[in-house]
């Protein structure tokens, strides 16, 4: 008798959970592993708070989430060994949890939150998510139990303040997006034709000159006409003081900031004010105004490496980034190929051609980067005429640059625009659009990409650190498109980015989840586009 209740028992559970129309209670990205039980947890004024250490940066996070975002509670953090009605922040028990995992336990009696560093810090997103969307007097949360931690260790995206220039206050919008969503790294890529946007002490030109362009471009939010140009300057650029408050305000967020100084290529406004870093100092050159690909770049001369190298002195003591982005992508050769100088340091070196003369830049750069004891990435250009020793490479022209690097046993970052991973590209009808540099990548889409590739043995897969969704700005003028465009696909991402594939499913993560999630964004001002699966917006 008691095997047939057994057997009863277990085939009930089963089918209740096959019934279960929210295996994840809502959470984006999908947790690891996920248990209901019944009851709730009731947080009222009265609920305490108890953390082994009151001041950790995931603690305070909480606190003022508490009290200013949702004001249910006095929110004072308590050292204590209280049993009910608490909500317990802790380090402790999570010996065996992977790195960067938690432990969330939600009971009529308690809620605890066991994690180390980011843990804490994550395991506390996932119970904000479960909040109710509106406030009240009392938020009344299911009893479960979640296990859960990241499938990749870098989990990125990148905002492009070149193109357009965004502001402290909306690079902190795009940090607190990635933050909820589990990300740790944002890279922004600081410089490029169209702009530089950096202080750096050394040379003042580059905020006088190269921050700033002759034109600006007018009507391009969700304006299907082609771009038109007024004749007002356009520029803009962040301080060192400020980039140090973005960087204290992504570190608290346990995010990490990848800067990006691009060489050789996408340099025009560089050699704007410094001319003589270019091959040819007697040319005009200026801050661009359009788009696309431009043939100055910096020749590979003593002077170029001086002031690089006084550049990336000035980027490193700024960041604490492991690694330095250097650009790499879109050099087009002209310059160096008419260059007399260039031609007789190709055989000088005893190099093959250009290609690989941008690989000797590229070394030497990596030498100066790890003498200073960090790494470089690069745009997968960088494997074209041989990879630097330590370098990393993020993927973008599909995944072959990350299959080939993987195989060279050089880490890896997937961020393939063949694979729904540009998000400057549409994302939906294209007829109902605004004007984007073309493609299309729904959310769907960039939902199903695997960011490690098949060709790659179980070996050689262990070199993807992860993936990386990019949002260039040439088509994006306003804060409001830039919500646009990455909202919701960095969803999508961030499941791709953290959840096991296991518990990937297009279905629940469009219909079950993401309605609740677009609440939330809609509760807080942003602006996104509607799933084609929902209705058009
Ligand atoms: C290619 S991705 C670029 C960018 C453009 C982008 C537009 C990469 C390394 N280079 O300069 O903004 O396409 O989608």
């Amino acid at each position: 008798a008691s095997l047939m209740l057994f057997v009863l028992l277990t085939s009930f559970a089963i089918v209740v959970n096959a019934q279960d129309a929210d295996p994840y209670s809502g959470i984006i990205p999908a947790p690891v592993s996920l248990k209901k039980s019944t009851g709730q947890f009731v947080l009222s004024q009265e609920t305490t708070i108890q953390a082994d250490s009151p001041s950790n940066k995931a603690v305070l996070f909480f606190k003022d989430y508490l009290a200013n975002k949702q004001a249910y509670n006095k929110a004072i953090v308590i050292k204590g060994a209280r049993t009910s009605n608490v909500i317990t922040l802790t380090s402790a028990g999570t010996e065996n949890l992977p790195a960067e995992g938690y432990r969330l336990t939600i009971t009529p009696q308690q809620i605890t939150v066991e994690g180390k560093g980011s843990g804490l810090f994550y395991g506390i997103q996932t119970l904000m998510q479960l909040f109710p969307a509106e406030r009240a007097a009392t938020a009344k949360l299911p009893c479960l139990e979640v296990e859960d931690y990241p499938r990749f260790g870098y989990r990125g995206a990148m905002l492009d303040v070149c193109r357009h220039f965004f502001s402290v206050e909306m690079v902190k919008r795009y940090i607190d997006l990635l933050a909820a969503y589990k990300l740790n790294n944002f890279h922004w890529h600081l410089t490029d034709d169209q702009g530089w946007r950096i202080e750096i002490k050394k040379y003042p030109k580059l905020t006088q000159i190269s921050s700033m362009r002759a034109q600006t471009v007018i009507g391009n939010y969700h304006d299907r006409t082609p771009q038109q140009f007024d004749n007002t300057p356009y520029g803009g650029f962040y301080t060192q003081d400020q980039i140090r408050d973005v960087i204290k305000y992504a570190a608290d967020r346990y995010i990490n900031i990848v800067p990006e100084i691009e060489m050789p290529g996408h340099s025009s406004a560089a050699l704007a004010a410094y001319p003589e870093l270019s091959c040819d100092p007697s040319k005009t050159y200026k801050t661009a105004e359009t788009w696309g690909v431009f043939p100055e770049i910096y020749c590979p001369t003593d002077k170029t490496f001086a002031f690089l190298q006084d550049v990336l002195t000035e980027v490193i003591a700024l960041f604490p980034s492991k690694y330095i982005h250097i650009g790499g992508d879109e050099a087009p050769k002209t310059a160096w190929k008419n260059s007399p100088f260039c031609q007789q340091l190709i055989k000088k070196l005893k190099l093959k051609d250009e290609d690989a003369l941008q690989s000797y830049f590229i070394q030497r750069i990596e030498k100066f980067v790890n003498a200073k004891g960090r790494n470089i990435i690069g745009w997968d250009e960088i494997l074209e005429g041989g990879l630097a020793p330590n370098a990393a490479v993020m993927s973008w022209r599909g995944e072959e640059g990350g299959i080939a690097a993987a195989q060279q046993k050089h880490n890896v970052i997937m961020t393939p625009g063949s694979h729904g991973l540009y998000i400057d590209h549409g994302q939906g009808k294209p007829s109902q659009e605004p004007l984007s540099i073309g493609g299309n990548e729904p959310l769907s889409k960039i939902y199903s990409y695997d960011p490690t590739p098949e060709a790659l043995t179980a070996e050689q897969k262990k070199y993807v650190m992860g993936v990386q969704a990019n949002l260039w700005t040439e088509y994006i003028g306003t804060d409001n498109k830039v919500e646009f465009m990455l909202l919701p696909r960095l969803l999508a991402l961030s499941e791709i980015a953290w959840s096991p594939l296991e518990n990937k499913s297009f279905k629940d993560f469009s219909e079950t989840r993401l309605p609740g999630h677009l609440a939330w964004l809609d509760k807080n001002g942003f602006d996104y586009h509607v799933p084609v699966a929902i209705g058009a917006k």
